[in-house]
């Protein structure tokens, strides 16, 4: 039947020596196995060699029975693929997804029914028991026949168990003597996992093991070579770490360590509250990660990608973006590069990368703190509370070779990646690079929010022409200019988007409560200038400008707007903008947009700010009698309510 089994294209190459692939953003090593582990997603899935009227889904026979019949059937393709005993192959866990009805079937290699611990397999079975994907670094049949066997007395040699010991407590940099381990005890339970015993080690000192315990077994592992290896396992907690090692005695090496603990992250960058290189120096971050809105931190693995967002270089403004470059963290998850800001932009290209990744990561959580979460559409490549669609974190490309003094971001529905394009600026020489300057990436983001909350994260059309696509230039500013501002800032600063990378405004006028310094009103749509979008939105932003100044002269002014203190001015703003979003209809109007704004502000305070922001719109002409007229005439009023 098949060409390609449901191993697919997998090739184990075994031609080199056992390469180590060190993480350097942790401790973490584990053995680069040359044969690789390849993901293969069939185009066309593969039947099970099962009488699937056993396991009909209509029938309703419990779905541990399925699942078992399926596990079956798939150790014995393994089995006949890779010419490998079927004794040889153990499943570890296997469920049938509740809303996919996908089983998911993942299992070790074993040798004597002992794991080979980094030789693995998952196989995905669709409701119709057809193969759709599946991936495996198993070890070639020849080095389960040639690895040297663990003896049935290895688990009751406790002497090699404290050898390995010592060898990881040297590898860690902590202190165990050998006094210490002579002191220590050990005794024979079982394994909560598999029917394999463990020796539990105790009274061990706490520097070692915050508990004076350590969970040895013995196992194998396989080489970078593919060769296979006896080591022991070592499970122990400290402080901070909780680390699970595979130590080989008689080579005296730890061959694979993790860490349980999620690492730390640091990075150095203008941080939230420094807009630009202009507004200040870059400072060390640590664990920025807000954990309600990013539980599992902002990086996974090594580089600058994660669950919200993967930044990378893009100097020839392609569209792929995997393996493009993205700068790697170093020891201790610690991303910190040069940057030389009388050098070209290229120069710098790691350090712009990481601050982009930084940015979109607080708008991440920002914006997640603020509503637009996992249910409401957003970028997540996993979807920790199962609501919405994940396997969309957002694809940001710094430095983006296609096109100059400019950046863009383009939204597709819930479930695929937004597209994040920042573009070098030739205002100044050396060029200036818009990745540093937070308001850029913050419009750019406030696109991705806007489009994916009004109409409902399945419908990204609703923002696309007329006051609407104005508007969705709007409240990027808007947004943009909550974000930058500071507790010394007052209803007399005036705001200038961009001007680091443009040294002026990009806008007509400046964001202003004078009528002077920015005169425009909602009649200003009439002008024949101001048909274009960014326009447009510049008359949005400013009545939403006069609103948060509004909103901060009544409520006064939240320090941390992260903290989510909805009895602050600039925290209500925030807040009512992405209801409002999520309230208004497709292609909203101004009008419809302002009454959004009032009914979330509603929602949130009762109305307390009513006349306040009613006062703010009048103020730029969209007061309660200004006519609804996209494309018509827009005609300013000043009116607010009565009782106002
Ligand atoms: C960042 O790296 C530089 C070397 O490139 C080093 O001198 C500096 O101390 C590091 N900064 C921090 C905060 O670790
Ligand atoms: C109303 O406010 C509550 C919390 O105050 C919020 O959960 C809800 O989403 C809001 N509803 C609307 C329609 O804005
Ligand atoms: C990747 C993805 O979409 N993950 C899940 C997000 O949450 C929904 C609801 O539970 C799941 O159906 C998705 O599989
Ligand atoms: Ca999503
Ligand atoms: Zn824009």
């Amino acid at each position: 039947m098949k060409a390609l089994g449901i191993l697919g294209a997998l090739v184990l190459a075994m031609s080199s020596t056992g390469l180590t692939e060190a993480h350097s953003s942790s401790m973490a090593i584990r053995p680069k196995l040359v044969g690789g582990q390849k993901f293969t997603v069939f185009d066309t899935p593969i039947p099970l060699p099962i009488d699937s009227s056993a396991i009909n889904p209509a029938v309703p026979v419990d779905a541990k029975a399925k699942v078992e019949i399926v596990s079956t059937a798939i150790v014995g393709l393994l089995s006949t693929e890779l010419k490998i005993p079927t004794s040889n192959i153990r499943v570890t866990s296997a469920y049938t997804d509740a809303a996919s009805g996908i089983t998911h079937i993942y299992l070790v290699q074993t040798i004597d029914g002992k794991d080979i611990a980094n030789s693995v397999a998952n196989v995905n079975v669709d409701a119709n028991n057809h193969v759709i994907s599946s991936s495996h670094s198993f070890a070639p049949a020849a080095s389960l026949v040639s690895a040297a066997k663990i003896g049935t007395d290895g688990l009751e040699s406790s002497d090699t168990a404290k050898d390995a010991l010592s060898l990881l407590a040297t590898h860690i940099g902590v202190s165990l003597t050998k006094t210490e381990l002579d002191a220590a005890t050990s005794a024979m339970i079982n394994s909560v996992v598999s029917d394999e015993p463990q020796l539990l080690v105790e009274s061990l000192p706490a520097a070692f093991a915050i508990d004076g315990t350590a969970k040895v077994n013995r196992e194998y592992i396989q080489q970078g070579d593919g060769s296979v290896v006896p080591v022991w396992r070592v499970v122990v907690e400290q402080k901070d770490h909780w680390w699970n090692a595979h130590i080989d005695v008689s080579g005296q090496k730890v061959i694979s360590l993790s860490d349980w603990y999620a690492q730390s992250e640091s990075y150095f960058v203008y941080a939230k509250d420094t807009l630009s290189p202009a507004d200040g120096s870059r400072v060390m971050v640590v664990d920025p990660a807000f954990t309600s809105a990013s539980p599992k931190g902002w990086v996974t693995g090594d580089s600058t990608s994660g669950n919200n967002v993967w930044a990378q270089s893009n100097p020839f403004g392609g569209s792929t973006w995997q393996n493009n470059h993205r700068p790697t963290a170093q020891s201790g998850g610690v991303f910190n590069y040069t940057i030389d800001l009388t050098k070209a932009p290229k120069a710098y290209v790691d350090a712009a990368i990481t601050q982009l990744f930084y940015s979109n990561n607080i708008m991440h959580d920002l914006s997640f703190i603020y509503g637009f979460d996992e249910a409401a559409g957003n970028f997540q490549d996993e979807n920790y509370s199962g609501e919405g669609v994940g396997g969309d974190y957002v694809v940001a490309f710094a430095q983006d070779g296609g096109g100059t003094n400019n950046a863009n971001f383009a939204t597709p529905p819930d479930g695929q990646n937004p597209r994040m394009r920042m573009y070098i600026w030739t205002e100044t020489k050396p060029n200036r690079d818009g990745d540093l300057e937070q308001d850029i990436v913050a419009h750019e983001f406030t696109h991705g929010i806007s489009n994916r909350l009004t109409g409902g994260p399945t419908n990204t059309d609703c923002l696309n022409d007329g006051e609407s696509g104005g508007m969705g230039e709007g409240w990027s500013d808007a947004v943009a200019n909550i974000l930058r501002l500071k507790s010394t800032d007052t209803k007399h600063t005036d705001f200038i988007l961009g001007d680091y990378v443009y040294t002026k405004s990009i806008r007509n006028y400046p964001y202003s409560t004078s009528l002077t310094t920015n005169p425009s009103m909602y009649s200003l749509l009439d002008d024949p200038n101001y048909e274009e979008v960014h326009a447009i939105g510049e008359v949005w932003a400013e009545m939403l400008y006069e609103v948060m100044w509004a909103l901060i002269d009544k409520n006064g002014f939240a320090k941390d707007i992260f903290a989510h203190d909805l009895t602050k001015g600039n925290s209500i703003m925030l807040q009512i903008l992405l209801d409002g979003m999520k309230l208004q209809p497709c292609n909203p109007t101004f009008i419809d947009a302002r009454d959004a704004i009032i009914q979330a502000e509603k929602n949130l305070t009762g109305g307390k700010n009513k006349c306040a922001i009613w006062t703010a719109f009048a103020k730029r002409g969209l007061g309660v009698n200004a006519p609804r007229s996209d494309g018509g005439s827009h005609t300013d009023d000043s009116t607010v309510p009565s009782g106002c």
